[in-house]
């Protein structure tokens, strides 16, 4: 495949007149929505590993309350503590992962876990604090977001908490939803924005959402574009990153279809930059769904400036300092019918060094 050069804006403002304030772009949130709760039954852990309460399948949820349990057991991840536990167990038919959760739990957590005994100073893993719980009824609770275990063993799993605290817990221990590596085919366009992180201000391609605004340029092309990027969550979930590919489209009409294969729950979509930034009004069209698998979205569209979108969909987790922040981007039927003086009429103000370097 010809490699297809993709013009990569690093940050390159498309110098706005004075936006007079920043563009409507609500429709297009950065900050993401509640999650639902899963339903629990209700049944406290056993008070030692000799007592564990067997979990029989995944996934598991439960609901109990630590206080008037003895407190058996401890690991510093980094704090110790006198908090009273409980312990589940474990055995898995085949090796998996899977992700232990506190999250919604009403006092401030630590879980950990031991695998096949009792190993003071050595759990297999420990979380006390997880940053990346969605909204948790109280702060500092925990999850282990990646549990690999192993048929023939059994793993221990305690639920205790911080300084001497005890309270109703919820326990969730689900498949890990994000084994599935999206590698970046030869010929596969860098993104160029490094991952996100907290704090993160995105004046890469956060589009109308950047201030300056900042897209990454697509070029045409008669072969799939590829793109390799990256997304993700931040801010403890209340911020993602949202990356704006612009193209523009010189034929009477053309007939785009992007595809896009996430590590995370992943939401892709057209935006008519026609207007420009202070007239968007929302995704044109867009498709969301799971990781692992393709979405894919085909449009016929008039000629003029349209992104491609994407970002995480409205799911928590998923941090920007994961693993799985992978992204591709596949855009076919992208083609130049005309010249490049397309971008004469653009509506978006671009310096002429920006313009000079889109043909770099
Ligand atoms: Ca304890
Ligand atoms: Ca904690
Ligand atoms: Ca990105
Ligand atoms: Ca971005």
């Amino acid at each position: 495949m010809k490699r297809t050069v993709l013009c990569v804006l690093l940050c390159v403002a498309l110098a706005g007149p004075a936006l007079g304030g920043t563009p409507d772009v609500s429709y297009l949130p950065k900050v993401k929505a509640p999650a639902e709760t899963p339903e629990l039954e209700s049944r406290d852990g056993g008070e030692t590993i000799s007592s564990a309460v067997p979990i029989p399948g995944i996934p598991f949820f439960d609901s109990g309350n630590t206080c008037g349990h003895i407190d058996d057991y401890d690991e510093a991840c980094p704090w110790s503590s006198t908090s009273p536990d409980v312990v589940y167990s474990l055995t898995p038919e085949y090796d998996t992962c899977v992700s232990v959760s506190l999250c919604d739990s009403y006092y401030d957590t630590k879980v950990f876990v031991y695998e096949d005994y009792h190993s003071p100073g050595y759990p297999h893993e420990c979380n006390d604090d997880n940053s990346y719980c969605y909204e948790p009824p109280t702060p500092f609770t925990s999850r282990i977001r990646t549990l690999h275990v192993f048929a023939g063993h059994t793993y221990y799993i305690v639920v205790d908490g911080y300084g001497g605290g005890c309270g109703e817990y919820e326990l969730g221990v689900v498949t890990c939803v994000t084994m599935c590596p999206v590698e970046c085919p030869p010929g596969g366009i860098d993104e160029g924005e490094g991952p996100c992180y907290d704090g993160y201000v995105d004046q890469f391609n956060g589009g109308c959402g950047s201030y300056p605004v900042a897209f990454s340029v697509v070029e045409p092309s008669a072969d799939p574009i590829v793109i390799c990027g990256k997304g993700g969550n931040f801010d403890n979930n209340t911020m993602r990153d949202t990356d704006w590919y612009l193209l523009d489209l010189t034929c009477d009409e053309t007939t785009i279809t992007a595809c896009v294969e996430a590590e995370f729950p992943v939401m892709m979509g057209f935006i008519d930059m026609r207007g420009g930034c202070d007239n968007v009004s929302g995704l044109y069209s867009h498709v969301e769904g799971d990781m692992c698998v393709p979405h894919c979205l085909t449009e016929t569209l008039p000629p003029g400036e349209w992104v491609v979108w994407v970002a995480t969909w409205d799911w928590p987790g998923f941090p920007c300092d994961d693993e799985w922040v992978d992204y591709t981007l596949t855009i076919e039927g992208y083609e130049t019918c005309t010249s490049v003086d397309g971008l004469e009429g653009s509506t978006i103000e671009r310096s002429w060094s920006t313009i000079k370097g889109l043909y770099r």
